[in-house]
């Protein structure tokens, strides 16, 4: 039987935009209390607003660069007792940056999609996990990808930091053995969200073009799974969850009408 969420308290990376954001809507819905993070500080503040009015969620939201260490553990060490208690932590924060061969990257692109996809990740993880031990009570779930399933031509750097995503949380859930602490790697395929239109620093023609023909994913299906996955008895631990379209057969193969 599921369990209830409600006075659950979720922490959220990347809350601003697309599948974090969803994952913030999805889990007030069940009356959890988020603590929200991102960069854009004035967005987590819309989104907290409108939480409050439709769910009277308690929300906190905080501005946070998952590519600083030092921001991390200030952040985590200093939150009020009210929220202090993490029983989901969210690892979603990530990004794509280009989509050329190798050869023809810019190399400050592979920096912050691993200082964020990949160490991002870790320091959360690593600064809220003892808690979670000590509370004997948890759920890490990490966002991966398709893409972490098999490299594809001009995603080489990013297939390989979701690739990363997927071992760490295999490996994460090998050292917590004998802990109730469960880990979870959501993997999605195509999901419309801002994601195309970062990875193409803002070419819209370009961003449209990966969903074109075909029907992707929402980011409110993958909140969606991520309140299933967490919703199960403590017993059962859904290790990794691969979700794509139904235009989508892998991470390069899309049926396109028209
Ligand atoms: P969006 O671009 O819509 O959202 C990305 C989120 O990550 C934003 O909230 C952004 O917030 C945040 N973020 C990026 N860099 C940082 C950083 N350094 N510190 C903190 N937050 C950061 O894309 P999606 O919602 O699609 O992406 C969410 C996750 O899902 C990513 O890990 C992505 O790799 C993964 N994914 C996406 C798929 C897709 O097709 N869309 C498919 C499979 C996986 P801000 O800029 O305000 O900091
Ligand atoms: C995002 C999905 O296939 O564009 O992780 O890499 S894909």
């Amino acid at each position: 039987m599921a369990i209830k969420l409600k006075d659950k308290t979720v922490f959220i990376t990347g809350a601003s935009s697309g599948i974090g954001k969803a994952c913030a809507e999805a889990f007030a819905a069940k009356g959890c209390r988020l603590l929200l993070t991102a960069r854009r500080g004035e967005r987590l503040e819309a989104l907290a607003l409108k939480l409050r009015e439709k769910y009277n969620t308690h929300c906190l939201v905080a501005e946070l660069d998952v590519q600083k260490k030092k921001a991390i553990d200030a952040l985590v060490s200093s939150i009020p007792p009210a929220y202090a208690d993490i029983d989901i932590l969210v690892n979603n924060a990530g990004l794509a940056l280009g989509k050329s061969p190798l050869h023809e990257n810019n190399p400050k692109h592979w920096d912050a999609m691993f200082q964020t996809n990949v160490m991002g990740l870790l320091h959360v993880t690593h600064a809220v996990l003892p808690a979670m031990i000590e509370r004997g009570k948890g759920h890490v779930i990490n966002i991966g990808s398709v893409a972490g399933r098999g490299a594809y031509a001009g995603g080489t750097v990013y297939c390989a930091s979701k690739s990363a995503v997927k071992s760490i949380s295999e490996g994460l859930k090998h050292d917590l053995l004998g802990t109730p602490i469960r880990v979870t790697c959501i993997e999605p395929g195509m999901v419309e969200t801002e994601f195309s239109t970062v990875r193409f620093e803002g070419d819209a023609d370009k961003a449209s073009s990966v969903y074109a023909g075909a029907t992707p994913l929402t980011a409110m299906d993958i909140a969606e799974s991520l309140v299933f996955v967490a919703s199960r008895p403590l017993h059962v631990n859904i290790s990794d969850m691969l979700i794509l379209a139904t235009d989508q057969s892998d991470a390069t193969t899309v049926h396109r009408r028209g």
